[in-house]
């Protein structure tokens, strides 16, 4: 049965960003040509083929998991910052952080025989209850085709609105099939899990995650790509790894703005500016309940 989460690239924003909020994920399918497919390729496989296994059922016997991929690919630091996928967050993170961060890259590349994973929230390394508003929204990006046969990212609709103890029955567990260049886009509180790989060929995904902007990163990426290595970015992306307020007062550097770092802010900034006042004020507070 057709997804009705699963979208063509000329799908609206807000349709999209609608879907990810009633149901938790949406997929654009087809979002990347096939010169940056290949590009990724070409950068991650030698990568890839070295990369240790994860070693435990969780990180996948049979997978290999590499990260800090903005430092061994161009293209990924292309797709971090596709004017789509930000235009997706801006809508799921901004009404809950005035910046939002790039805070993980890795690859997930299942080989053959791999197992399923086990459902899980990709929020759980933050302590709220569940449900609570989005604090990640995670990307996968397929390398090549996503099939239920070969371990395809498997999401359970609507399980950002449950309670931590409610468990997936099998019928709820929907596959996220997906072309080669699509992207599975998902909330921290989204139940879900890598599939098991029943085919002969590995099933290869880029993980970026985007969180709110006054979290600690899971891959810390300015220690990653320290301001020398920065320097060589796109601004844009500069600031998503980090190089950026959190919010007001938060992350300064020499009481301001940690892109001075790079060479072209004020030696010594403001501690908060009218546009990240202006984000702040934007934002709903968060309740959290004192039991
Ligand atoms: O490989 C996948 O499809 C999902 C992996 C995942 O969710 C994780 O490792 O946190
Ligand atoms: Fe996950």
């Amino acid at each position: 049965m057709a997804d009705r989460n699963s979208f063509a690239v000329d799908a609206s924003v807000d349709e999209i960003a609608l879907a990810i909020d009633k149901d938790g994920y949406a997929i654009v399918r087809a979002v990347l040509d096939a010169t940056t497919l290949q590009a990724l390729g070409d950068e991650l496989q030698p990568h890839i083929d070295s990369a240790e296994l994860g070693g435990t059922a969780f990180l996948g016997n049979r997978t290999r998991r590499l990260v800090n991929l903005l430092t061994r690919s161009f293209a990924c630091q292309q797709i971090a910052i596709h004017p789509l996928v930000l235009a997706i967050a801006d809508r799921i993170l901004l009404p809950y952080c005035a910046r939002y961060q790039l805070g993980y890259t890795g690859v997930m590349h299942l080989e053959p025989g791999e197992r399923a994973q086990t459902l899980h929230r990709d929020g759980r390394c933050y302590p709220f209850a569940n449900p609570c508003p989005p604090l990640i929204l995670a990307t996968m990006w397929s390398l090549g085709d996503f099939t239920e046969s070969n371990g395809c990212t498997r999401v359970v609709p609507g399980s950002h609105r449950w309670d931590d103890a409610r468990q997936a029955g099998d019928a709820e567990v929907v596959a996220a099939e997906m072309p080669a260049g699509s992207v599975l886009l998902y909330t921290s509180g989204v139940l879900h899990g890598g599939g098991d790989n029943r085919s002969a060929q590995p099933r290869t995904g880029i993980a970026l995650h985007y969180a709110l902007g006054w979290l600690r990163q899971v891959e810390n990426q300015y220690l990653v790509l320290p301001p020398e290595q920065a320097k060589t970015l796109p601004a844009k992306l500069q600031r998503l790894i980090g190089y950026d307020y959190g919010g007001p007062f938060l992350g300064l550097v020499n009481g301001g703005d940690p892109h001075q770092l790079l060479g072209d802010g004020p030696a010594t900034g403001a501690r908060t500016t009218d546009e990240l006042e202006a984000a702040h004020a934007r934002i709903r507070p968060l309740r959290v309940k004192d039991e």
